[in-house]
Protein backbone atom coordinates (compact mmCIF):
# COMPACT_ATOMS: atom_id res chain seq x y z
CA UNK A 1 0.00 0.00 0.00
CA UNK A 2 2.95 1.91 -0.03
CA UNK A 3 2.21 5.98 -1.40
CA UNK A 4 -1.57 4.85 -1.61
CA UNK A 5 -3.93 7.14 -0.85
CA UNK A 6 -6.43 5.83 1.71
CA UNK A 7 -9.55 7.58 2.82
CA UNK A 8 -11.04 6.39 6.39
CA UNK A 9 -14.46 7.39 8.04
CA UNK A 10 -14.88 7.00 11.47
CA UNK A 11 -10.94 7.29 12.01
CA UNK A 12 -11.24 8.57 15.72
CA UNK A 13 -11.27 5.27 17.49
CA UNK A 14 -11.71 2.18 17.61
CA UNK A 15 -11.67 -0.13 13.64
CA UNK A 16 -10.89 3.41 12.22
CA UNK A 17 -7.98 4.14 14.02
CA UNK A 18 -6.52 0.97 14.03
CA UNK A 19 -6.98 0.42 9.97
CA UNK A 20 -5.11 4.06 9.63
CA UNK A 21 -2.40 2.54 12.06
CA UNK A 22 -2.49 -1.09 9.87
CA UNK A 23 -1.83 1.23 6.63
CA UNK A 24 0.49 2.96 8.58
CA UNK A 25 2.81 0.50 8.44
CA UNK A 26 2.63 -0.24 4.98
CA UNK A 27 3.31 3.30 3.82
CA UNK A 28 -0.15 4.59 2.62
CA UNK A 29 -0.98 8.47 2.79
CA UNK A 30 -4.24 8.92 4.95
CA UNK A 31 -6.99 10.63 4.60
CA UNK A 32 -8.87 10.32 8.40
CA UNK A 33 -12.53 11.84 8.86
CA UNK A 34 -14.57 11.89 11.73
CA UNK A 35 -16.36 14.17 14.07
CA UNK A 36 -13.65 14.38 17.01
CA UNK A 37 -10.63 16.07 15.89
CA UNK A 38 -8.83 15.88 18.66
CA UNK A 39 -8.52 12.59 18.34
CA UNK A 40 -8.44 12.19 15.08
CA UNK A 41 -4.83 14.48 15.25
CA UNK A 42 -3.37 12.37 17.53
CA UNK A 43 -4.54 8.72 15.58
CA UNK A 44 -2.41 10.72 12.54
CA UNK A 45 0.60 11.57 15.13
CA UNK A 46 0.38 8.04 15.65
CA UNK A 47 0.03 6.96 11.89
CA UNK A 48 3.17 9.96 10.76
CA UNK A 49 5.46 7.87 13.99
CA UNK A 50 4.31 4.28 12.12
CA UNK A 51 5.53 4.88 8.95
CA UNK A 52 2.71 6.83 6.86
CA UNK A 53 3.94 8.50 3.90
CA UNK A 54 1.27 11.15 5.14
CA UNK A 55 -1.31 11.56 7.64
CA UNK A 56 -4.39 14.56 6.82
CA UNK A 57 -7.36 14.93 8.88
CA UNK A 58 -10.26 16.70 8.77
CA UNK A 59 -14.10 16.87 10.55
CA UNK A 60 -16.62 15.04 8.90
CA UNK A 61 -20.08 14.24 10.10
CA UNK A 62 -21.61 11.72 7.42
CA UNK A 63 -25.29 12.00 8.62
CA UNK A 64 -24.62 15.47 6.87
CA UNK A 65 -24.62 15.92 3.02
CA UNK A 66 -22.88 19.45 3.36
CA UNK A 67 -20.06 17.84 5.95
CA UNK A 68 -18.84 15.42 3.68
CA UNK A 69 -19.25 17.09 0.34
CA UNK A 70 -16.89 19.72 2.21
CA UNK A 71 -14.52 17.02 3.63
CA UNK A 72 -14.00 15.77 -0.05
CA UNK A 73 -13.57 19.61 -1.87
CA UNK A 74 -10.90 19.99 0.94
CA UNK A 75 -9.77 16.41 0.22
CA UNK A 76 -9.58 17.62 -3.39
CA UNK A 77 -7.05 19.75 -2.35
CA UNK A 78 -4.49 17.09 -0.88
CA UNK A 79 -4.95 14.42 -3.83
CA UNK A 80 -6.35 14.00 -7.15
CA UNK A 81 -6.34 10.24 -6.54
CA UNK A 82 -8.54 8.08 -3.79
CA UNK A 83 -7.08 4.01 -4.27
CA UNK A 84 -9.08 3.03 -1.23
CA UNK A 85 -12.10 4.05 1.11
CA UNK A 86 -12.85 2.18 4.10
CA UNK A 87 -16.30 3.17 4.65
CA UNK A 88 -16.40 2.76 8.78
CA UNK A 89 -17.92 5.42 10.36
CA UNK A 90 -21.17 4.11 12.15
CA UNK A 91 -22.71 2.04 15.09
CA UNK A 92 -25.39 1.66 17.60
CA UNK A 93 -27.49 3.20 19.70
CA UNK A 94 -29.71 1.51 22.44
CA UNK A 95 -30.80 -2.25 22.68
CA UNK A 96 -35.03 -1.53 22.95
CA UNK A 97 -37.48 -3.28 21.19
CA UNK A 98 -39.46 -2.16 18.42
CA UNK A 99 -42.55 -1.50 21.10
CA UNK A 100 -39.62 0.85 23.29
CA UNK A 101 -37.43 1.94 20.24
CA UNK A 102 -36.56 6.02 20.13
CA UNK A 103 -36.73 8.03 16.96
CA UNK A 104 -33.85 9.69 17.35
CA UNK A 105 -31.51 6.35 17.88
CA UNK A 106 -33.57 4.66 14.95
CA UNK A 107 -32.72 8.38 12.82
CA UNK A 108 -28.78 8.53 13.47
CA UNK A 109 -28.18 4.36 13.19
CA UNK A 110 -29.77 5.46 9.52
CA UNK A 111 -27.95 8.68 9.00
CA UNK A 112 -24.83 7.03 10.00
CA UNK A 113 -24.54 3.19 9.24
CA UNK A 114 -26.40 3.50 5.80
CA UNK A 115 -26.76 7.04 4.39
CA UNK A 116 -23.37 7.94 5.42
CA UNK A 117 -22.00 4.81 3.35
CA UNK A 118 -24.23 6.52 0.49
CA UNK A 119 -23.14 9.74 0.48
CA UNK A 120 -19.25 9.62 1.34
CA UNK A 121 -18.77 6.54 -1.58
CA UNK A 122 -20.57 8.98 -4.35
CA UNK A 123 -18.99 11.76 -2.99
CA UNK A 124 -15.89 9.95 -3.55
CA UNK A 125 -16.07 8.15 -6.49
CA UNK A 126 -15.08 11.34 -9.00
CA UNK A 127 -11.63 10.60 -7.56
CA UNK A 128 -11.72 7.12 -8.36
CA UNK A 129 -13.38 6.52 -11.23
CA UNK A 130 -11.40 8.23 -14.41
CA UNK A 131 -8.25 6.00 -12.58
CA UNK A 132 -10.36 2.24 -12.95
CA UNK A 133 -8.58 1.58 -10.05
CA UNK A 134 -9.76 1.45 -6.37
CA UNK A 135 -11.24 -0.27 -3.97
CA UNK A 136 -14.39 0.23 -1.52
CA UNK A 137 -14.33 -1.72 1.84
CA UNK A 138 -17.51 -1.31 3.61
CA UNK A 139 -17.43 -2.32 7.79
CA UNK A 140 -21.08 -4.11 7.82
CA UNK A 141 -21.39 -6.34 10.98
CA UNK A 142 -22.73 -9.99 11.56
CA UNK A 143 -25.80 -8.00 12.96
CA UNK A 144 -26.81 -7.37 8.91
CA UNK A 145 -26.61 -11.03 8.72
CA UNK A 146 -28.43 -12.24 11.53
CA UNK A 147 -31.20 -10.47 13.77
CA UNK A 148 -31.44 -10.15 17.51
CA UNK A 149 -33.43 -8.84 20.04
CA UNK A 150 -33.18 -4.95 20.59
CA UNK A 151 -31.52 -4.68 17.07
CA UNK A 152 -34.06 -4.17 15.03
CA UNK A 153 -33.22 -0.86 13.19
CA UNK A 154 -29.13 -1.14 14.00
CA UNK A 155 -29.60 -5.11 11.95
CA UNK A 156 -31.62 -2.91 9.44
CA UNK A 157 -29.26 -0.54 9.15
CA UNK A 158 -26.34 -3.11 8.52
CA UNK A 159 -28.53 -5.36 6.53
CA UNK A 160 -28.89 -2.35 4.23
CA UNK A 161 -25.09 -1.59 4.11
CA UNK A 162 -24.86 -4.94 2.58
CA UNK A 163 -26.92 -4.62 -0.17
CA UNK A 164 -25.12 -1.21 -0.84
CA UNK A 165 -22.08 -3.43 -1.34
CA UNK A 166 -23.57 -5.87 -3.29
CA UNK A 167 -25.39 -3.24 -5.60
CA UNK A 168 -22.39 -1.04 -6.08
CA UNK A 169 -20.28 -3.93 -7.00
CA UNK A 170 -22.66 -4.43 -9.85
CA UNK A 171 -23.01 -0.88 -10.73
CA UNK A 172 -19.06 -1.02 -10.72
CA UNK A 173 -18.82 -3.52 -12.84
CA UNK A 174 -16.26 -3.04 -15.45
CA UNK A 175 -14.13 -0.59 -13.75
CA UNK A 176 -11.85 -2.43 -11.96
CA UNK A 177 -12.61 -0.79 -8.77
CA UNK A 178 -13.80 -3.53 -6.17
CA UNK A 179 -15.92 -3.49 -3.66
CA UNK A 180 -16.27 -5.45 -0.46
CA UNK A 181 -17.60 -5.77 3.03
CA UNK A 182 -15.77 -7.18 6.10
CA UNK A 183 -18.41 -7.90 8.75
CA UNK A 184 -17.34 -8.79 12.08
CA UNK A 185 -18.72 -9.72 15.70
CA UNK A 186 -17.87 -8.86 19.01
CA UNK A 187 -15.26 -6.52 19.28
CA UNK A 188 -14.54 -4.55 22.11
CA UNK A 189 -13.94 -1.28 20.95
CA UNK A 190 -15.95 2.31 21.83
CA UNK A 191 -19.24 0.94 20.50
CA UNK A 192 -21.34 -0.14 23.46
CA UNK A 193 -20.22 2.55 25.61
CA UNK A 194 -21.93 4.77 22.88
CA UNK A 195 -24.51 2.18 22.56
CA UNK A 196 -25.01 2.66 26.10
CA UNK A 197 -25.05 6.04 26.11
CA UNK A 198 -21.65 6.39 28.26
CA UNK A 199 -22.66 3.47 30.61
CA UNK A 200 -19.49 1.89 31.01
CA UNK A 201 -20.23 -0.55 33.22
CA UNK A 202 -23.27 -1.90 30.90
CA UNK A 203 -20.70 -2.16 28.30
CA UNK A 204 -18.59 -3.58 29.62
CA UNK A 205 -20.80 -6.20 30.56
CA UNK A 206 -21.10 -7.00 26.41
CA UNK A 207 -17.40 -8.45 26.47
CA UNK A 208 -17.91 -10.39 29.87
CA UNK A 209 -16.11 -13.31 30.07
CA UNK A 210 -15.22 -13.54 26.50
CA UNK A 211 -11.94 -12.94 24.23
CA UNK A 212 -13.11 -10.57 21.81
CA UNK A 213 -12.18 -9.51 18.41
CA UNK A 214 -9.89 -6.69 18.93
CA UNK A 215 -9.80 -3.33 16.93
CA UNK A 216 -6.59 -4.73 15.59
CA UNK A 217 -7.76 -7.49 14.59
CA UNK A 218 -10.18 -6.76 12.42
CA UNK A 219 -7.65 -3.50 11.18
CA UNK A 220 -5.84 -6.84 9.99
CA UNK A 221 -8.83 -7.85 8.21
CA UNK A 222 -9.50 -5.00 6.33
CA UNK A 223 -5.54 -4.63 5.52
CA UNK A 224 -5.61 -8.18 3.97
CA UNK A 225 -8.55 -7.15 1.66
CA UNK A 226 -6.98 -4.41 0.42
CA UNK A 227 -3.86 -5.86 -0.13
CA UNK A 228 -4.96 -8.82 -2.65
CA UNK A 229 -3.78 -8.55 -6.21
CA UNK A 230 -6.44 -6.72 -7.83
CA UNK A 231 -7.69 -9.42 -10.11
CA UNK A 232 -9.14 -10.68 -6.44
CA UNK A 233 -12.22 -9.28 -4.84
CA UNK A 234 -13.22 -10.75 -1.24
CA UNK A 235 -16.67 -9.60 -1.75
CA UNK A 236 -17.75 -10.34 1.55
CA UNK A 237 -15.47 -11.29 5.05
CA UNK A 238 -17.37 -12.19 8.37
CA UNK A 239 -15.00 -12.31 11.54
CA UNK A 240 -16.32 -13.37 14.42
CA UNK A 241 -14.64 -14.27 18.19
CA UNK A 242 -13.81 -17.99 18.84
CA UNK A 243 -15.77 -17.37 21.85
CA UNK A 244 -19.05 -16.32 19.38
CA UNK A 245 -20.46 -19.33 17.58
CA UNK A 246 -23.28 -17.71 16.38
CA UNK A 247 -24.77 -14.43 17.27
CA UNK A 248 -26.69 -15.71 20.36
CA UNK A 249 -24.26 -18.16 20.93
CA UNK A 250 -21.50 -16.54 22.90
CA UNK A 251 -19.59 -18.94 25.51
CA UNK A 252 -18.72 -17.07 28.79
CA UNK A 253 -15.95 -18.32 30.90
CA UNK A 254 -17.06 -17.97 34.30
CA UNK A 255 -15.44 -16.49 36.85
CA UNK A 256 -13.10 -18.53 39.34
P1 LIG B 1 -16.25 3.08 17.77
O1 LIG B 1 -17.40 3.69 18.51
O2 LIG B 1 -14.96 2.89 18.51
O3 LIG B 1 -15.94 3.91 16.45
C1 LIG B 1 -16.96 4.50 15.68
C2 LIG B 1 -16.33 5.56 14.79
O4 LIG B 1 -17.36 6.10 13.95
C3 LIG B 1 -15.72 6.70 15.58
O5 LIG B 1 -14.50 7.07 14.99
C4 LIG B 1 -16.73 7.82 15.42
O6 LIG B 1 -16.08 9.07 15.42
C5 LIG B 1 -17.29 7.51 14.04
N1 LIG B 1 -18.59 8.11 13.81
C6 LIG B 1 -19.75 7.85 14.45
N2 LIG B 1 -20.72 8.65 13.98
C7 LIG B 1 -20.15 9.43 13.03
C8 LIG B 1 -20.63 10.46 12.19
N3 LIG B 1 -21.91 10.88 12.23
N4 LIG B 1 -19.77 11.04 11.32
C9 LIG B 1 -18.46 10.65 11.28
N5 LIG B 1 -17.95 9.69 12.04
C10 LIG B 1 -18.79 9.09 12.92
O7 LIG B 1 -16.79 1.68 17.24
P2 LIG B 1 -16.17 0.59 16.25
O8 LIG B 1 -14.78 0.92 15.86
O9 LIG B 1 -16.44 -0.71 16.86
O10 LIG B 1 -17.16 0.76 15.01
C11 LIG B 1 -16.72 1.00 13.68
C12 LIG B 1 -17.72 0.38 12.74
O11 LIG B 1 -17.76 -1.02 12.94
C13 LIG B 1 -19.16 0.85 12.90
O12 LIG B 1 -19.74 0.99 11.63
C14 LIG B 1 -19.81 -0.28 13.69
O13 LIG B 1 -21.20 -0.35 13.46
C15 LIG B 1 -19.09 -1.48 13.10
N6 LIG B 1 -19.06 -2.70 13.88
C16 LIG B 1 -18.65 -2.73 15.18
C17 LIG B 1 -18.58 -3.95 15.86
C18 LIG B 1 -18.19 -4.04 17.30
O14 LIG B 1 -18.60 -5.01 17.98
N7 LIG B 1 -17.40 -3.13 17.83
C19 LIG B 1 -18.89 -5.21 15.18
C20 LIG B 1 -19.31 -5.06 13.81
C21 LIG B 1 -19.36 -3.85 13.20
P3 LIG B 1 -16.60 10.45 16.05
O15 LIG B 1 -17.42 10.11 17.26
O16 LIG B 1 -15.33 11.18 16.36
O17 LIG B 1 -17.39 11.09 14.95
C1 LIG C 1 -21.72 -5.06 16.34
C2 LIG C 1 -21.87 -6.53 16.62
O1 LIG C 1 -23.48 -8.28 17.53
O2 LIG C 1 -23.09 -6.26 18.87
O3 LIG C 1 -22.03 -4.81 15.02
O4 LIG C 1 -24.43 -6.15 16.88
S1 LIG C 1 -23.30 -6.80 17.51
Amino acid sequence: MRNRWVLITGASSGFGAATALAFAKSGANLLLGARRSAKLESVAQQAREAGAASAWVHTMDVSSSDSVSEFLTWTKTVTSQIHLLVNNAGGALGLDSVATGKDEDWETMMQTNVLGVLRVTRATLPLMLPFSDGHIINIGSIAGRVAYEGGAAYCAAKAGELQITRALRLELSGTQIRVSTVDPGLAETEFSVVRFKGDEARAAKVYDGVTPLTAQDVAEAIHWVASRPPHVCIDEMVLKCTDQAAIHKVNRKSKA
